[in-house]
């Protein structure tokens, strides 16, 4: 179990204000992202062959409609689906995770923010670039304006080692406060023809936790290699920017929250 002592909180934050993303490596324990990754799986199997309307597969237990993500991005071959709030995935020791948590409270001032979506991109195989991009719509929120304070965060955390050839996560650094809205449909055009040199893949280590300001531009890569890359993100917004579908869970799963995960899930929906 790590405790907040385990990182330089202000040194994080300071990566984080600086660089758009930070990383917290060894924070989950390789056995617990190994025995999520066996879980998990079979599940993205089902929903792969589900996706594909011949082959008659019928999901049991969540509603359709909330598994697969609209193909906003989507490419061929990379699956963006919402996890079901039920173990092995929601794991108190990832999502109250006292250094995540300390981390958060710090940077927000407050002990006043939500949970509000639980999901996973996972490129297989045969997939290719994303376009460069910025998550949750934000850009649009207030052109030509740099927000100081991100009120929303993907916090992630991959299930395989990540590396170049299995689809690292890339990134151009310090872009999060970039805000001129003359840009914001050429990055692809911009990026592929100038010079870069920031840009930087995120090869991964498995039990690495980071966080992503959803501001910063970043792509999905080509997996070329056999195996999927799954990653699961969980979404920690400020109230006010917490317009998200509810998170569905039982109520014996509910039950099993401290007093602050019953606050952080205020935004839930109880399916039985
Ligand atoms: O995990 C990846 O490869 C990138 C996914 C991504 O940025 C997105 O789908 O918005
Ligand atoms: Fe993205």
């Amino acid at each position: 179990m790590t405790t907040p002592n385990q990182y330089d909180l202000d040194l994080k934050l300071a990566e984080l204000q600086i660089n758009g993303y930070v990383l917290f490596e060894d924070l989950i324990p390789v056995e617990k992202i190994d025995r999520i990754r066996e879980a998990f799986l079979p599940f993205l199997e089902t929903v792969r062959a589900h996706s594909d309307p011949a082959s008659g597969v019928k999901l049991h237990g969540h509603s359709d409609d909330r598994l697969v993500v609209e193909g906003r991005l989507q490419v061929v071959n990379r699956y963006t689906i919402y996890v079901p709030w039920e173990q092995p995935f929601a794991d108190p020791e990832i999502y109250e995770n006292p250094a995540l948590l300390a981390f958060l409270d710090r940077y927000w001032g407050t002990t006043d923010y939500l949970i509000t979506c639980y999901h996973s991109n996972s490129p297989y195989p045969g997939s290719e670039y994303q376009q460069w991009h910025r998550d949750a719509g934000i850009s649009k929120l207030v052109p030509h304006v740099g927000l100081e304070v991100c009120p929303h965060f993907g916090v992630k955390f991959p299930l395989v080692d990540t590396c170049e050839e299995n689809g690292s996560f890339e990134i151009l650094p310090s872009t999060q406060y970039l805000a001129d809205p003359a840009l914001e449909t050429r990055y692809d055009e911009i990026l592929e023809t100038g010079d870069f040199p920031s840009r930087r893949r995120l090869n991964l280590k498995k039990g690495t936790l980071w966080i992503q300001d959803p501001r910063t531009l970043h792509r999905g890569t080509p997996n070329r290699s056999d195996h999927p890359r799954p990653e699961l993100v969980i979404c920690y917004s400020l109230p006010w920017f917490a317009q998200r579908l509810p998170i569905e869970m039982t109520q014996a799963e509910f039950d099993k929250f401290s007093e602050r995960g019953k606050k952080m899930l205020a935004n839930r929906r109880i399916i039985g």
